[in-house]
């Protein structure tokens, strides 16, 4: 009787994980996170430059309005691949551990790649040694977000900082 119990209880357990994976993957079809949405280009309020190196950014802490569209500019000064997500800090959380992932089962994947499989490519772009590359979002709630570099170990090293929206 116990286990009967038992099993019930952890079918209803595995039933909710299962449909908070779906919810998760569904928001693929749409790339807005906790901190916005991808912004309209011809929308740009604002512009911010942004340099990467090893391992840090030059920018430590931005702040905006709600509402505003923010062209990031990311200038990769280093010598290795650098890339910005912009989300709240579960979104960074979760692509940090979705890129340590990927670095770790396929062995040394591609960044491109890494944000082929990424949930969230409207919210991060990749930019290696030499390149500029831009990204264009809208903070469309007030809060404190994160911008961070997630690929393995450089977040934790300080390539990560505060974005306030009042
Ligand atoms: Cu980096």
């Amino acid at each position: 009787m116990n286990t009967i119990k038992y099993l019930a209880i952890s079918s209803i357990a595995a039933t909710a994980l299962g449909a908070a994976a779906m919810a998760h993957g569904g928001h693929s079809n749409s790339e807005e996170n906790a901190a916005g949405q991808p912004g309209d280009p011809k929308a740009v309020s604002s512009t911010v430059r942004i340099e990467a190196g090893e391992i840090k950014f030059d920018v430590r802490k931005l702040t905006f309005r709600v509402g505003q569209t923010v062209k990031f500019i990311v200038v990769n000064k280093g010598e290795q691949d650098h890339e910005l997500t912009i989300g709240d800090h579960i979104t960074q959380l979760e692509h940090r551990k979705t890129m340590a992932e990927m670095a770790e089962a396929e062995g040394g994947m591609s960044t491109g790649e890494m944000h082929g499989h990424s949930h969230a490519v409207g919210s991060a772009v990749t930019v290696k040694p030499g390149e500029t590359k831009e990204l264009v979002w809208q903070f469309t709630k007030p809060g404190s977000f994160e911008f961070a570099c997630n690929f393995p170990g450089h977040a934790e090293a300080g390539m990560a900082g505060t974005i306030d929206i009042r």
